[in-house]
């Protein structure tokens, strides 16, 4: 029987050496050690024995438990140890791999246009003032003295929404409302940032969606000489001081009298180029002096108040400034198009 252990306990042993999982393990564990192993079958016939072998038995079968107890419970440590490392291993971040590009945006250039010529306004002491893009025929037409019949109400076919709402063909409205709630007294002094629609079939130079900026300056004494000084102060901000404006006679129904505004050609300077179609000079802006009838329908008194306005497009604006030949550009967002304005 002593023999019969020993082989046991051998056996074991070369099992626990090649088990390669803890699961593994655990199968010789119960094997050998189980109620039901060999060994647990040896002790039970161990009442055969005479009272002098019994006791030797029983300590040798002991002393092979404890042996196969202790082989496992290192075998076990051993696995547990290997699992870890190779848990750690499959688990291990190198912080020292270079991070996930994130690609930045940038702001897109019609916005950082408008908010460079907000700022310039803001500094010679305007407000900005902002209305719905949605407007009603008073607002859009009416009220800037284009009554129903008025011919210039063909020179921009507009998109209705109904019989009396329209999308607005220019952001005026939004000075109309303002003065309104001035309640006849000045200054009001805002620039109107914003869409504006117009039925136009699109190409390089027209969208039927576009950006305008619009100013008004009603107080007293207000003269088309500081029409002349602001419009020239926001120009050689924007362009640049070496550039020059000149003014030249025009009509607007909601301006008396009305101007248009040339800026100097900053690529010839004045000798003449393709881009001031060789006149040395670039259209940039509409303004005037405010209509009276304008004045007194806002509620203010012509007698007492007077006012100049002032019209541009976002877009010129900013295709002079960087080059720009086509307005589609702006709004078929070629990613590569866009790329080119991010800041440094
Ligand atoms: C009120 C009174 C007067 C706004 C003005 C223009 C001249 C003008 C155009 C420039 C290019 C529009 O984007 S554009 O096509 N604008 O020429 N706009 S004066 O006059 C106003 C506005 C509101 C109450």
């Amino acid at each position: 029987m002593i023999e019969r252990l020993k082989e046991l306990g051998d056996e074991a042993l070369q099992e626990i050496k090649e088990a390669n999982t803890i699961k593994a393990l655990e199968d010789v564990r119960v094997k050998y050690l189980g109620k039901k192993g060999p060994i647990t079958e040896v002790l039970r016939g161990m009442g055969k024995l005479s009272a002098e072998e019994r006791p030797k038995v029983g300590q040798k079968a002991n002393d092979v438990r404890e042996h196969i107890q202790e082989k496992l419970d290192e075998k076990s440590a051993e696995l547990e140890k290997k699992a870890l490392e190779e848990k750690l291993q499959a688990e291990s971040v190198d912080v020292t791999l270079p991070g996930k590009e994130i690609k930045r945006g940038a702001r897109h250039p019609l916005t950082a246009v408008v908010e460079e010529i907000e700022d310039i306004f803001i500094g010679l002491g305007f407000q900005v003032t902002e209305g719905p893009e949605v407007e009603t025929d008073y607002y859009n037409f009416e009220a800037l003295n284009l009554p129903q019949e008025h011919p210039a109400r063909d020179m921009q076919d507009s998109f209705y929404v109904t019989t009396d709402m329209l999308l607005r063909t220019q952001t005026s409205p939004v000075q109309a409302r303002t003065m309104e709630k001035h309640e006849g007294k000045g200054p009001v002094k805002i620039v109107c940032p914003g869409k504006v629609y117009r039925r136009d079939d699109d190409d390089a130079t027209h969208s039927h969606q576009f950006l305008q900026i619009e100013g008004l300056y009603v107080d007293h004494n207000i003269r088309m000489s500081d029409l002349k000084g602001i419009l020239e102060a926001f120009v050689q901000k924007y362009f640049g001081v070496d550039r020059s404006i000149r003014l030249r006679p025009s009509f607007f129904p909601f301006t008396e009298p009305s101007v248009e505004v040339d800026v100097s050609c900053g690529i010839c300077e004045g000798e003449g180029c393709r881009i001031c179609k060789h006149t040395g000079w670039i259209e940039v802006l509409g303004a005037g002096m405010v209509h009276p009838r304008v004045l007194e329908m806002s509620g203010f008194d012509p007698e007492e108040y007077s006012g100049f306005a002032f019209g541009m497009g976002v877009e010129r604006f900013a295709m002079l400034k960087y080059g720009i030949d086509d307005i589609r550009h702006f709004y078929t967002n070629d990613i590569r198009f866009l790329d080119q304005f991010k800041r440094a």
